[in-house]
């Protein structure tokens, strides 16, 4: 079946004029009505499905009527021209959100969980979702403002007072109220690492000089056959990239391809593509073949790797199944490295290395206690916002720079609260949020 969705206050005037079977106009909401549609000259186009929504009980809050048609494409291109002929058009992307941020059925938190509901591609992310479109996170926004408002009244109130020598609030109460919604947003800021990878997912850059067993690794974390694999050196010419859930998460795996840079640091001329590859990587493997001495290449790679991206990087000896050259070891051993063994082609260690790609990714903070997490970037800037001016309140207060200080940094600490759920967005926000919606949500 297909669905065409028609929201607005004449959705149902519009499709009374194609639905001879009932009169619409005197139906209540919440009802569906099953009928023939017809076309401006009476012709038959579909038995369809009529769903009627009354306002206020709508997605959109709107008027809605919903068709559910047959799932063939000339029967839907019909009944989509037959309301754009009667006076409708198409709804942009995230319209229907749109409408119901703007009519008051949720706020913005709750619109952008929507896209990502629909986006999500682990359970974790479509469990944060809903608990998010339920209204959580939003509550607990809520909750940090409603006492700062109330603090920041007593202030206010204060400073309206300020020449009769009345103390309305302390000092030390308004820098307690701050600190307790610092530790709160600190809570919910701690959480955006983990929701955005859930969210986003990681990307694994699987690196080294040609030849030394990257895609066979790659074939190896995925289980499959995906990239060509041969003895000769600069088999995979392409970057090759392929996704999979490990616990949840969303790992890319990126073939580099084989990468040689001439010298050992990462700024020399030549380097920009692999620059690019390992800036955007979450986690590097740099793999090493132990089976052959170590060329400058390898070094190369390793200097310049280790040095830039020491805290994404994990170094892999591939091929322990071959014997391991003494010079390689004690190269390693030397400049301090452990690597990780693994054989690609047995398969040798391919699951632990998966591990330690996880646990080097929450290594930052694992220890996540709340439930609802933030995985929004837009969110988490607010909430920085927030915690700065929050920070500027205490600072005021410790340095006795006047109420007025303190009121304003208040007053900015609430209303990046308020941009958070939407109560204070601009168009350019909007549009922005709504645009990456897909058409017809
Ligand atoms: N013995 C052994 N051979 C391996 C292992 N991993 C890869 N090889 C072999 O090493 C050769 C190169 O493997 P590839 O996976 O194509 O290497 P690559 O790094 O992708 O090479 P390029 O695409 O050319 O950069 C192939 O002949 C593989 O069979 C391993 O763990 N043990
Ligand atoms: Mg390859």
């Amino acid at each position: 079946m297909a669905l065409v969705r028609i929201s607005g206050g004449k959705a149902i005037e519009t499709s009374n004029d194609f639905f001879p079977t009932k009169n619409l106009l005197r139906v209540s909401g919440g009802r569906f009505y099953f009928g023939k549609l017809i076309d401006e000259h009476n012709a038959t186009i579909d038995e369809v499905v009529l769903l009627i929504y009354r306002e206020p009980n709508s997605y959109t809050g709107e008027d809605i009527v919903e068709i559910s048609c047959h799932s063939n494409p000339f029967i839907i291109e019909k009944v989509i021209k037959l309301f754009l002929n009667s006076g409708c058009r198409l709804a942009e992307p995230g319209e229907f959100s749109k409408r119901a941020f703007l009519n008051g059925k949720m706020d913005l938190i709750q619109a952008e969980a929507v896209a990502d509901l629909i986006a999500a591609k682990s359970e974790a992310v479509v469990k944060n979702s809903l608990l998010q479109i339920d209204g959580r996170l939003s509550q607990i926004i809520k909750n940090i403002k409603e006492d700062l408002i109330k603090t920041a009244s007593l202030l206010e109130l204060d400073l309206d007072f300020s020449e009769d020598d009345v103390e309305i609030i302390k000092a030390d109460n308004i820098v307690d109220s701050a600190n307790s919604a610092c530790n709160r947003i600190d809570s919910l800021l701690k959480s955006y690492n983990y929701g955005r990878i859930l969210s986003k997912g990681i990307e694994v850059l699987i690196t080294g000089k040609p030849n030394v067993g990257k895609s066979s690794l790659m074939n190896a974390l995925l289980d499959k056959d995906r990239v060509i694999v041969s003895e000769q050196p600069g088999t995979t010419r392409d970057i090759v990239h392929e996704d999979i859930l490990v616990d949840n998460i969303l790992i890319r795996f990126i073939d580099s391809a084989g990468i040689q840079i001439t010298s050992d640091s990462i700024e020399a001329e030549g380097v920009e593509r692999a620059r690019k590859l390992f800036d955007n990587a979450n986690i590097i493997l740099l793999i090493l073949d132990i089976s052959k001495p170590f060329s400058q290449d390898d070094r190369n790679l390793l200097k310049a790797i280790s040095s830039f991206y020491s805290s994404k990087m994990i170094l892999v000896k591939n091929k322990i199944d071959l014997k391991e050259d003494s010079f390689n070891l004690q190269y390693l051993e030397k400049k301090n490295f452990k690597a990780f063994p693994i054989s690609a082609i047995n398969g040798d260690n391919v699951h632990e290395l998966k591990d330690k790609i996880l646990k080097k990714i929450f290594s930052i903070d694992k220890n996540i206690s709340e439930e609802i997490l933030i995985t929004n970037e837009r969110q988490n800037t607010a909430l920085l916002k927030t915690k700065e001016a929050l920070v500027n309140v205490k600072k005021g207060i410790e340095n006795h720079f006047g109420y007025e200080f303190t009121a304003v940094d208040m007053r900015l600490a609430i209303d990046s609260l308020s941009e958070i759920t939407g109560e204070i967005s601009t168009d350019d926000i909007l549009n922005n949020i709504f645009s990456n919606f897909c058409i017809g949500k």
